[in-house]
């Protein structure tokens, strides 16, 4: 069993490590300081220290955390990662100019559409998403994402969240339409659906995947992480590293 170890007394070092990143902007280094300068001075706990790491990646690490755990399984490897949000090699990073265009709710729908129709994700998702509704489809992929067990512990109660997706469908039929014309309709419509939660899940910060997030943040504090894993099985809710609480 992995050891797990974190650095959450340096937060310029730990917003690096999670944003995969070598310099910080400007505007994230103030944060960073003031972070830092609230675990002296003000006795931030690391569960703290996590929430911020956190608030900074919701547009770029953890669109692909999300979607790589929703279509792969798992993770991406580091490498794979560091080619994914931020790599001199890629020009179509997370990070590059061309993502600059996508709000965070694309960011998600576009790497939801680029692995569940057309990459490592296509076959996983025609066997497990096709043959259903849309409403059912939605249910499936808010189980998946946020939990009903989770919202039911966390005093959420999830139909309201799930009729208003559902209601969407013209949305997501739409969106499939103008921006993947050339793949099946009903999953391309799908996929935007899938995408599009995990970026309501992201920016409210709740459900397994935000919590799985937080905990691999503030594992990766340090610039040491489990990669390649089960988010929700090394990370998740009722993990040695979740049980750990860290305030
Ligand atoms: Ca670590």
């Amino acid at each position: 069993m992995a050891t797990y170890s974190f650095n959450t007394t340096n937060a310029e070092i730990a917003f690096k490590n999670a944003l995969r990143v070598t310099s910080l902007t400007p505007e994230l280094s103030k944060t960073a300081a003031l972070v830092t300068t609230s675990v002296l001075i003000d006795g931030w706990t690391p569960r703290q220290v996590a929430w911020q790491m956190f608030d900074v990646t919701k547009d770029t690490t953890s669109v692909a955390l999300a979607a790589y755990q929703f279509y792969t399984g798992a993770t991406p490897t580091a490498a794979g990662l560091d080619w994914l949000v931020n790599s001199p090699a890629n020009f179509t990073d997370l990070n590059d100019g061309y993502y600059r265009r996508f709000s965070l709710e694309n960011r998600y729908i576009n790497f939801s559409a680029n692995l569940g129709l057309a990459g490592e994700g296509r076959d996983f998702f025609a066997a497990n998403y096709k043959n259903m509704t849309f409403a059912k489809a939605v249910e499936k992929a808010y189980d998946v994402i946020i939990g009903f067990q989770y919202a039911s512990n966390a005093g959420i109660e999830p139909g309201d969240a799930i009729n208003d997706i559902i209601s969407r469908e013209t949305y997501f039929k739409d969106y499939a339409a103008q921006r993947m014309p050339i793949y099946d309709p009903d999953l391309a419509a799908k996929a935007a659906m899938v995408g599009y939660i995990m970026a309501e899940a992201i920016k409210a910060e709740v459900g397994l995947y935000a919590r799985s997030i937080e905990n691999f943040y503030l594992d990766m504090s340090d610039g040491t992480a489990e990669h390649r894993v089960n988010l929700i099985a090394v990370y998740g809710p009722d993990s040695r590293i979740d049980d750990l609480g860290w305030g």
